[in-house]
């Protein structure tokens, strides 16, 4: 989730640290932890969570970069996990944000004042992280709890990330510079970047344990989403019994349908950003909008130097 950090002792661990220090975007202070770039606020809630996250066996854990369809993926798992097929008429999505019922772990846990106990919330435990794989609690990476990671392709992902910033940053001025955002994705400074190792690491650490941690694609979930929610439904230990379930998931979850809910459209579920801000447009291929030819082919370039070698491809 794309939300920045509210926590009062946001500059202690970079002061304390000494941290390397960098501007995003104009606007934006960030610094760089442990081979990552974060808002400032985050680094003490992200240590807090490194160091004293018990995980339990039952744990789901989402992980992902941001823009790269956290909020889809929320739904779905909230969907799979947590609302009674039962029930046809008891909808979480309609009560609140996907992002209020599947908190952020180190922003909604640890950096501001929490609105669940982490340790009275029913089994299974449905939480996420933005963190890269290196940072995640050993207690996560040694425990049976399942991670799920969604990945996205880069240019989409940018350019999600450029809108969704210059709506937070720059809203009553132009849009900040698209050539030089491009520049701060393709050099990794940017919030949890460089993007490219975040998606990396957990690509190895699916080929290595398929079973602990699912590697879903945006573009995939967007091309076939009854075969991939099918796939996540397994993973997770609930398949569906019939086809009609999951096309009632595929719907709740559905961006439109849930653009248009009211709690979408009119409140702030985390304080400083606005519920519709989750919501665009959720099309593969937006970036032809606004790349330009020598914009796509670096990023094209980094993609391959990055992620081929290693099967890959985004
Ligand atoms: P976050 O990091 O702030 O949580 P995240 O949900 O990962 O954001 O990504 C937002 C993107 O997912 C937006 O893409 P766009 O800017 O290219 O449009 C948003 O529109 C898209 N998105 C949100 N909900 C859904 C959904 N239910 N189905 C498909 N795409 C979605």
């Amino acid at each position: 989730m794309g939300e920045l950090s509210s926590n009062p002792n946001s500059n202690n661990a970079e002061n304390h640290l000494n941290l390397p220090k960098a501007r995003f975007m104009d606007a934006m202070d960030i610094v760089q932890w442990e081979g990552f770039w974060f808002e400032p606020g985050l680094v003490q809630p992200a240590m807090t969570f490194r160091s004293i996250f018990q995980a339990g066996n039952n744990d789901v854990i989402l992980t992902s970069n941001m823009k790269t369809g956290t909020t889809w993926l929320k739904s779905l798992c909230l969907c799979i996990l947590k609302n009674p097929k039962t029930d046809e008429d008891y909808d979480l999505l309609v009560k609140d944000n996907p992002h209020f019922h599947v908190p952020t772990i180190e922003s909604t846990i640890y950096g501001t004042k929490p609105h669940i106990d982490l340790y009275e919330a029913p089994s299974p435990r449905l939480l996420h992280s933005h963190l890269p794989y290196i940072v995640l609690p050993d207690s996560i990476k040694n425990t049976d709890c399942k991670i799920v990671y969604i990945a996205r392709n880069p240019k989409d992902t940018l350019i999600s990330m450029w809108h969704f910033f210059n709506s937070i940053l720059h809203s009553d001025q132009d849009p900040f510079p698209l050539e030089n955002t491009v520049d701060c994705f393709l050099s990794g400074v940017h919030q949890y970047g460089p993007f490219f190792n975040h998606v990396l690491q957990y690509w190895l650490e699916s080929q290595k344990n398929p079973q602990k941690l699912l590697f879903l694609k945006y573009e995939e979930l967007k091309r076939d989403p009854k075969g991939e929610v099918k796939k996540l439904a397994e993973f997770l230990g609930k398949p569906f019994a019939s086809e009609e379930e999951i096309d009632k998931v595929l719907w709740r979850c559905s961006l439109e349908r849930l653009k248009n809910l009211e709690v979408n459209k009119n409140e702030s579920t985390l304080c400083n950003v606005h519920n519709s801000l989750y919501f665009r447009k959720g099309v593969v291929g937006d970036w032809k909008n606004y790349l330009t030819p020598e914009m796509e082919e670096k990023i094209n370039q980094t993609s391959r130097i990055k992620f081929e070698e290693y099967g890959l491809f985004l």
